[in-house]
């Protein structure tokens, strides 16, 4: 049994997050720290540790993030000056919450991929 995260809660209802669409799949919210001046975060609604744990069986739902992200940055404006999706990956990857989702940022520009 996977220890809950603080996305499925916000999924459930149980935590307070700006969502912006969420259907049988995914829900999107806004991040509560944000990086850049949109900054959403798209969520499977089934907890997932890591894209280490996607399944091939997960293949529709991560083009669904993927799909949602893309209408999302439309709907907040960013889709033509441009926008960056990111997904983190473990202690390397910079990965704080153990439930895998799909960071859309934008609304600047937002410089070289890394910084260091
Ligand atoms: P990552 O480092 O890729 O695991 O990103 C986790 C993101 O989750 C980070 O940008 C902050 C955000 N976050 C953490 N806790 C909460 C919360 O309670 N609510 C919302 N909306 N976002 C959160």
């Amino acid at each position: 049994m996977l220890k809950t995260t603080v996305f499925s809660q916000i999924i459930r209802g149980e935590i307070l997050a700006d969502i912006l669409y969420q259907d049988q799949y995914i829900t999107a919210f806004r991040d509560v720290s944000p990086k850049a001046p949109i900054h959403i975060l798209i969520v499977p609604n089934i907890q997932i540790s890591t894209l280490n744990d996607v399944l091939k069986s997960d293949t529709y739902m991560l083009g669904r993030m993927v799909m949602t992200a893309i209408s999302i940055a439309k709907n907040e404006g960013i889709a033509e000056s441009g926008y960056r999706l990111i997904m983190n990956c473990n202690k390397d990857g910079g990965q704080e919450v153990y439930h895998i989702h799909l960071h859309l940022l934008g609304g600047r520009p937002l410089g070289a991929i890394l910084d260091r």
